[in-house]
């Protein structure tokens, strides 16, 4: 969204995870998505991708420097503590270690600390940060999405009218559709094969 948003051109290669591509591990051994390749620059996590694109060209200040500080701590806090307990929500069977809570438990405090004051503040204010969007709500209603895509039937029926409002803007938008494409995968081999 970050790259649409800014108007930058990329090649898109959606990848198997399960089967990764070895032009791919060549310049990102880590092997996570994603991960993006401009000449010899090679950025390795989503945040740092997005920053890039909005210092190049960011037409709504969604990052700037009045709203820097804010939106780094907001999403400092969703990678520290609301992501554990989606991760914890959204695998039940899986066990994570320093996690002690059961994926109930996690949901439960996680309505408690993040979707309940986040609807609060959206009570009073259309984004996360004021009147504005900013980088905080593109980087973290994909979250708040999947959080709520666990179990449709219980974020349904919770009681977050703001919070959904939100989420809702997000999702719907011409921005969020766009970029929401099934692309092919990539293999190597079809380089190959040109
Ligand atoms: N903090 C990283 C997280 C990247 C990440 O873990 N991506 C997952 C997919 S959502 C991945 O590539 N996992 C590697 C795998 O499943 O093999 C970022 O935001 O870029």
């Amino acid at each position: 969204m970050a790259l649409a948003y800014a108007n930058i051109s990329v090649e898109i290669r959606e990848i198997s995870l399960k089967e990764k591509p070895a032009s791919m591990l060549s310049i990102s051994p880590k092997g996570t998505v994603p991960v993006l390749h401009s000449g010899d620059l090679v950025i390795e996590q989503s945040i740092d991708i997005m920053k890039w694109a909005l210092q190049q060209n960011d037409p709504n200040d969604w990052y700037g420097a009045s709203v820097q500080g804010a939106v780094d701590q907001l999403i400092a806090q969703n990678d520290e503590h609301f992501k554990p307990l989606l991760d914890r929500y959204k695998y039940p069977e899986r066990t994570f270690q320093g996690m002690q809570l059961s994926a109930s438990e996690a949901l439960s405090v996680a309505a408690e600390t993040f979707l309940e004051p986040f609807n609060k503040k959206l009570e009073a204010q259309q984004f996360l940060l004021g009147d504005k969007v900013t980088l905080a709500d593109i980087a973290i209603f994909p979250f708040i999405r999947q959080f709520s895509m666990v179990d449709l039937a219980w974020f349904d029926a919770a009681n977050f009218p703001s919070l959904k409002r939100w989420l809702n803007h997000h999702i719907e938008s011409p921005l969020f559709l766009g970029v929401m494409q099934k692309y092919p995968t990539w293999h190597d081999i079809s380089t190959e094969k040109k």
